[in-house]
């Protein structure tokens, strides 16, 4: 018998347990362990219900996701859960499940195969399948909608968001919430079901509604998921699944499922969404920083600058129970800064995010102050000041001076050198990077930047504390721009460069837009203010290399005080409402200046718009992963993923090369290189690879800079 399955009394209630850590996943055993047992206790009179429940923390996270990478490679065969599901559902003896922790997937999945579900109300239950681009694969689309109905079946297969416990048991997916022990009360309830007929969702009917009914749900549902998911395919394919079940049946509604399931399973998106998971997790594994590396516990925080990122940072803290202090050099600015965090707080109240009580308790987490006084006690620090180098070491003396020994001083800076900030104290082990980004109470990323003296211990809390705060954490290595924006600053020179050779503003955007990127480069540099590059071109330039081209137009844009969204005009104009329509202003200068400096115009395609875009950030990515300030391909995907709207279903920039073929992508970038000049210098690592028929994620770097 499996050993990830246990079978024991409660004397007439059969408990089967399921013990697979971390996650109790369906992994080969798991299923056919449940099936076993079923049978088993089908023919044992002493048994009159059974209990199914997760041991550790959870019930099942879903099926096991490697097992999918298995199948797609050739390297396992296809998995059926269907008919497991079938004979739990046929048991004769009530099936009670007793869900903690997540039922998520396939985990769901059984969970509405058995014949009454109950719940810790701590419980989260979901189908979160499309996050891997694929739809769920055990009956999901179809017991479903016979639980909750059509319309919440389509919105939970489709945004993969998991809902709590109490929501279920309004929707009817849970019957039941049980306080304190759940599995005592599992087994309470299960006596109580005794010798009653079992309850078989997939015969049930009466919430699926008619063809006339369903007709205008399933419809909006379409168009609603064309928008938001611009470019996925499973969201599409989990509502024509959900759809199938309605008018064919159970049976046939299956059938058709497990067709569309293979679908999206072999395509490149799903592959793509796969590796992003684990390459999210992979992230978080650092070769020379051992799991058992002690922690340094973080229980209170204090920000310098309550700017547009430390007041952001603050509420990133508070949201996770962890006390903040806020210091800026002046009452208006940290005035400016409490302004900022109530408006956001009440735009998630508003929205329905948060409630105001849950407000009211984070707000009282944060507190202002003027000097260094309160730094004195704080676990951590983060700084958070203008971006210049004269007054970060400035700061971080005063911090070497005012905080106590084993705290961690963390600088949120973008492009400085975190050595050199280091430097400015006598502890530099005790100094890292933690670029948030911005709005940094909303996205997930957070890049870790390690210095050269940061010690193991500052690494490894970090790490840790970012989930505890809801991030996703990437270690990165100390060069100019970190991975991030050393990848971006090339990609939105090239994007200045295409505007100067002919293509419109709205030309290069849209052909990005439309391959997938949340923004276009240039909107993005008018949402965050074209000053900001501008600066950072201004002071490095003296890093580029001799004879390198240089875009100019974005630079007279700035010099005519067109910054973007904040004065009305960039590359875009902008209304009050701050949106953005193609500006004939920037049209005609652009066609100006560049008749003045004699560049030739021409009709440029949306192919070469994304292959230039594109196969910039690749080639720079090439260039982090060689020098080692990226640890992983997959470490450069996350990034990108979770920081500059790439798009999931692509990937990441390194994945997405390795699916193109390395071949194909250094050819291009060699022409390129040819077109354009030395910018356009093909990445060493690019060349290596594509001539050795290899991938990105073939290559790991024993220890990388980014592990020095
Ligand atoms: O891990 C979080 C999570 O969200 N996991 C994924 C949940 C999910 O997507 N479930 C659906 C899977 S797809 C599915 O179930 C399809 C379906 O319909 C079945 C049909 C099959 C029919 C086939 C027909 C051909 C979770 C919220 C659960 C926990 O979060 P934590 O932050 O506590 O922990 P993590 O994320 O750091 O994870 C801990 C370790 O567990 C690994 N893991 C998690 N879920 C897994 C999984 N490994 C395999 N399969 C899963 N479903 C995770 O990689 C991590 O491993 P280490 O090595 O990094 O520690
Ligand atoms: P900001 O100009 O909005 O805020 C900086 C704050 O620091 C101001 O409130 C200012 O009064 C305060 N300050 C200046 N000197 C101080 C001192 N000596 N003591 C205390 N407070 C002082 O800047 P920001 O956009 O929040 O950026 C802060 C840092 O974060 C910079 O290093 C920046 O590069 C980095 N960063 C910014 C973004 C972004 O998108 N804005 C993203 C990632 C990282």
């Amino acid at each position: 018998m499996s050993e990830l399955i246990r079978l024991s009394k409660d004397n007439d209630v059969a408990i089967i347990t399921i013990d697979n850590p971390p996650v109790n996943a369906l992994s080969p055993g798991v299923p056919q362990g449940i099936e076993k047992f079923i049978a088993d206790i089908q023919q044992d009179p002493s048994v009159k219900a059974v209990v199914l429940i997760g041991g550790g923390k959870t019930f099942i996270a879903g099926a096991d996701i490697n097992m999918f990478v298995q199948m797609t490679s050739g390297k396992g065969g296809r998995i059926n859960l269907l008919p497991i599901l079938l004979k739990i559902e046929d048991c004769t003896k009530p099936v009670v499940v007793a869900i903690h922790g997540n039922a998520l997937g396939g985990g769901l999945e059984v969970a509405q195969a058995c014949h009454y579900r109950v719940a810790s109300p701590d419980a989260k239950v979901g189908q979160p399948e499309v996050n891997l681009g694929i739809i769920p694969g055990a009956g999901g689309t179809q017991r479903l909608p016979r639980l909750a109905g059509v319309a919440k079946a389509i919105e939970l297969c489709t945004t993969g968001k998991p809902i709590k416990a109490s929501e279920a048991v309004e929707l009817g997916i849970i019957d039941k919430l049980i306080e304190g022990d759940l599995l005592a009360g599992a087994v309470v309830f299960a006596r109580q079901v005794a010798g009653k007929p079992t309850r078989k969702t997939r015969e049930r009917s009466d919430r699926l509604g008619t063809p006339e009914q369903n007709a205008p749900i399933f419809a909006a549902a379409r168009e609603a998921a064309r928008k938001k998911y611009r470019g996925m395919m499973c969201q599409l394919a989990a509502i024509d699944s959900i759809e199938a079940g309605t008018k064919l049946g159970f049976e046939k509604g299956c059938e058709e499922e497990a067709r569309i399931f293979d679908t999206c399973l072999y395509s490149d998106q799903s592959k793509a969404l796969i590796h992003a998971f684990f390459a999210e997790r992979e992230a978080a594994k650092i070769p020379d920083i051992p799991k058992d590396t002690p922690v340094i516990p973080v229980n209170s925080v204090a920000i310098v600058g309550a700017g547009t990122m430390g007041s952001a940072i603050a509420m990133v803290f508070a949201n996770a129970g962890i006390p903040v202090v806020l210091k800026d050099a002046d009452q208006a600015a940290l005035d400016r800064g409490m302004t900022t965090i109530e408006k956001n707080y009440a735009t998630s109240v508003k929205r329905g995010r948060f409630t105001p009580e849950y407000v009211n308790e984070r707000m009282k987490l944060i507190k202002t102050t003027l000097n260094y006084g309160e730094f004195a006690g704080a676990d951590m620090v983060i700084e958070a000041v203008f971006e210049t180098m004269p007054l970060k070491k400035e700061v971080f003396a005063e911090l070497d001076r005012v905080c106590k020994r084993g705290a961690i001083l963390a600088t949120n800076t973008s492009t400085l050198n975190i050595d050199e900030i280091a430097a400015s104290t006598s502890r530099p082990e005790a100094v890292i990077g933690t670029h948030f980004f911005s709005p940094a109470n909303v996205m997930r990323l957070l890049e870790l930047v390690r210095g050269r003296k940061s010690s193991k211990e500052v690494i490894a809390t970090c790490m840790q504390l970012a989930k505890k705060i809801g991030k996703i954490a990437v270690l990165a290595g100390n060069c100019r721009g970190f991975v991030g924006n050393r990848m971006f600053l090339p990609y939105i020179r090239e994007a200045q460069f295409l505007v100067e050779e002919g293509a419109a503003p709205e030309a290069v955007d849209s052909a990005l837009t439309e391959w997938g990127m949340a923004m276009g480069p240039l909107a993005v540099g008018d949402l965050g203010g074209l000053d900001v590059a501008y600066r950072v071109r201004k002071e490095y330039r003296h890093l580029e290399k001799p004879g390198a081209r240089q875009p100019y137009v974005e630079d007279r844009l700035v010099e005519m005080g067109r910054l973007g969204q904040k004065t009305g005009s960039g590359w875009y104009k902008y209304d009050a409402e701050r949106r953005a329509t193609p500006d004939p202003e920037v049209a005609e200068l652009v066609r100006k200046w560049n008749a003045e400096k004699n560049i030739p115009q021409r009709k440029i395609s949306a192919e070469e718009i994304v292959d230039r875009e594109v196969y910039m950030l690749i080639n720079e990515g090439a260039r982090i992963l060689e020098e080692g300030y990226a640890l992983r391909g997959g470490d450069i995907d996350t990034i990108y993923l979770n920081g500059y709207g790439f798009p999931g279903y692509r990937g990441g920039p390194m994945w997405y090369a390795d699916t193109v073929g390395l071949k194909k992508v250094y050819d291009r970038v060699c022409e390129f290189h040819r077109q354009h000049g030395m910018l356009w210098e093909p990445a060493p690592l690019l060349k290596e690879l594509a001539e050795a028929g290899k991938k990105f994620a073939d290559y790991q770097r024993e220890a990388g800079r980014a592990a020095d």
